[in-house]
């Protein structure tokens, strides 16, 4: 199997990773609100190096927090395409370096690669300029509850046959978890795509729902399996917390359409940020101050235009 990552096209990021961020960075804007903190933020399926990744919103966000750790949950950089359309602008630069630049300032970075970046995989345990490559992870949240942090794209196989597979053993599962990876691997072998839930989805949108609700299901009971407390992942683009069975189910899903982040508060509690909602919210905020202050200014012109114009009033001079 051939790692895309090591070929020349991954030469431009990697050059741009190794890159001192302090070399080129543009000088600082004025200063803006206040950063929010946040003891943890998730965030996946990116896709940079495609045209489809929103990357304007991706670094305006990260541009506004700061966390102690952050987690690239997978499908950050999208490697798949390398071979085809590369598409890779400054701002996808500035979002690596943004990254790196919160990894030299105190936060853990820890990058669990997908399907799309899975040549990264190769480098499992290695500190990539303070980002820490991990297949997998676990997370400990401020309760310590403990939460299994993978990509997810380990499921597509067993959401595929979710309905015999209730009914066979621990072992057969956890091969079909191994399973997929290798089917994968033959399809790419092969030069077909790779099966993904989420393109799958898109054609059955009709049985999405239920779709989604398998891969949810599915993950959470692994989680179970594994004796963890909740899982987190990505994948599906699809972000959600719901729990199963006293499983907590989290997916930080996409930066491509609904923009959003999962995120653990400083004083404890998850939240999942709807960045994209939230930009549009604050534009149409400002539209309507604008709209407020323009109107006021045409009645205090129309008020102007109105008024009579005071007579010069001749005042008889005493006698
Ligand atoms: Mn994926």
């Amino acid at each position: 199997m051939t790692n895309i990552f090591a070929k020349e096209d991954f030469r431009p990021l990697l050059s741009s990773l190794t890159a001192d961020p302090a070399q080129k960075s543009p000088p600082p804007k004025k200063a803006r609100k206040s950063k929010r903190h946040y003891r943890a933020i998730f965030i996946s399926d990116t896709h940079l190096g495609t045209k489809t990744a929103r990357a304007d919103l991706l670094h305006d966000f990260l541009k506004s927090v700061t966390c102690d750790q952050l987690y690239l949950v997978g499908d950050i950089v999208d490697g798949w395409r390398l071979k085809k359309t590369w598409y890779w602008d400054t701002l996808h630069n500035d979002i690596i370096r943004r990254v790196l630049k919160m990894a030299k300032t105190g936060t853990k970075v820890t990058y669990v690669p997908g399907n799309h970046d899975e040549g990264l995989r190769d480098f499992t345990g290695h500190d990539m300029a303070g980002v820490i490559l991990e297949r997998d992870a676990i997370y400990t949240d401020l309760d310590g509850k403990q939460y299994w942090v993978l990509h997810g794209d380990e499921f597509d196989g067993v959401v595929k046959y979710a309905k015999w597979l209730a009914h066979v053993g621990d072992w057969a599962y956890t091969l079909l978890l191994n399973l997929n990876t290798t089917f994968n691997a033959v399809r790419r072998a092969l030069g077909l795509p790779y099966w993904s839930l989420s393109a799958y989805l898109k054609h059955k949108v009709k049985n999405a729902v239920e779709y989604i609700g398998k891969f949810e299901e599915a993950v959470a009971d692994e989680a179970r399996r594994r004796g963890m407390d909740g899982v987190i992942c990505g994948h599906i683009h699809h972000a959600e917390i719901r729990s199963f069975g006293g499983i907590t189910y989290m997916n930080d899903g996409d930066w491509v359409e609904s923009c959003t982040a999962l995120v653990e508060h400083s004083q404890g509690g998850f939240e999942i940020i709807y960045y994209a909602k939230e930009v549009a919210h604050e534009e149409a905020i400002r539209a309507e101050r604008k709209k407020l202050a323009n109107d006021k200014e045409k009645q205090r012109i129309r008020a102007r235009k109105k008024a009579p114009i005071p007579k010069a009033t001749i005042t008889e001079p005493a006698e």
